[in-house]
């Protein structure tokens, strides 16, 4: 009786940890952060689903220089953000662990979809 109260407590613990935390779930928007912090790529989420939209804003009050450069080899994508044009919108299909990078690889960063 205790494990399975105990079970649940800890359920709850999880996702809500998830919605304050690292990871986007069901039901959240897949709106994330891209900032740079202690010389390298920081995500405000690292965990999406699959099949629903993602839109990565990029601070560009921390992203500065090449790293404006941003781009998801595994997605193809690449784009030069700008104040005013700092927004990064794709789909991904397949779960996985793709790669955030600036075009010369100095910053990089992982995004999972499952
Ligand atoms: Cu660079």
């Amino acid at each position: 009786m205790g494990i399975i109260i105990l079970s649940v407590v800890g359920i709850f613990f999880l996702r809500d940890s998830s919605v304050t935390g690292n990871t986007v779930i069901d039901g959240d928007s897949q709106d994330i952060t891209l900032s740079y912090s202690s010389w390298n790529y920081a995500l405000s989420d690292n965990t999406v689903n699959a099949g629903e939209p993602v839109t990565i804003t990029v601070d560009t009050s921390t992203v500065k220089g090449c790293y404006k450069s941003v781009s998801i080899p595994q997605l193809g994508i690449s784009k030069y953000v700008r104040e005013g044009d700092n927004q990064i919108t794709f789909t991904p299909t397949k779960p996985g662990v793709y790669t955030i990078r600036c075009s010369m690889g100095m910053a990089t960063t992982k995004l999972t979809v499952v």
